[in-house]
């Protein structure tokens, strides 16, 4: 089995700067030649900077990122979307038009006899019990309600505000290395438990993968400056670092 798994594109619908722009070019040369190549296509969180779908309209700034996924399921790859901390508000439209699968935590199968465990990993950083409080409270269906209500304009406009926010809000070096101590913390227990063989997550944007004496952790990095994503095909899993000019380089 090929699956290729990718997280925290973040792409972004309003005022893109020319890294943005380039960000987003990369990622559209990605998709386009993945296309026959894997059987199986994790995203897994943080794909979109905020992804809303209302009753009756999609983000249209999306719109060449949301064709290449559609083009990526025709050509007959399984696509798994699990939720991250910017994308959790998803509608009909990925499910009933893209064919995509949504996952709410977790995606969990068992691919030429290893056990893999995949989720986008916000809920696994140490001591972030104010993080946790607000993903509880921004998830409850009344809160998708009332931002279902609000124009999408001035939603998104909103939106985009407090993204640009928690973006502008670097995480401190100390902060960053607790973040990564939790993720690999996790992925260590689910290993040595014998629950999973390899366990992916992206989240702390830092590409990583680690040998554990059953198994491995990957993280799959993001794709603002590193452009990483894991691939494990026939069971033998690797970080690959994606270059438009040279193609793929590993
Ligand atoms: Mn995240």
């Amino acid at each position: 089995m090929r699956i290729c798994i990718i997280s925290d594109l973040h792409c972004k619908y309003s005022k893109l700067n020319a890294e943005d722009k380039e960000n987003h070019a990369l990622i559209l040369s990605f998709l386009e030649q993945a296309k026959d190549k894997y059987d199986l296509l994790i995203l897994n969180g943080d794909i979109f900077d905020l992804w809303f779908d209302w009753k009756y309209t999609i983000i249209k700034q999306y719109f060449p990122l949301l064709v290449k996924l559609y083009e990526i399921g025709q050509a007959g790859c399984r696509i798994v979307h699990i939720t991250g901390n910017h994308d959790f508000w998803f509608g009909d439209f990925l499910p009933d038009y893209l064919d995509v699968q949504l996952r709410a935590e977790s995606f969990e199968l068992i691919a030429d006899e290893k056990k893999i465990y995949v989720c986008h990993g916000d809920t696994h950083t140490i001591n972030d019990f104010r993080y946790q409080s607000f993903r509880r409270l921004i998830r409850l269906p009344l809160m998708k309600k009332i931002f279902g209500l609000l124009h999408p304009d001035f939603a998104l406009g909103l939106g985009s505000k407090m993204s640009r926010s928690s973006r502008s809000r670097k995480d401190s070096t100390e902060l960053r290395a607790r973040k990564n101590a939790g993720l690999r913390a996790f992925a260590k227990k689910l290993i040595k438990s014998g629950r999973a063989d390899y366990v992916i997550m992206g989240h702390s944007h830092h590409p990583e993968l680690i040998p554990f004496e059953t198994g491995y952790y990957a993280n799959s990095g993001d794709w603002i400056s590193h452009h990483t994503y894991v691939e494990i095909i026939s069971g033998k899993i690797e970080i690959k670092h994606y270059n438009i000019k040279k193609g793929e380089t590993a």
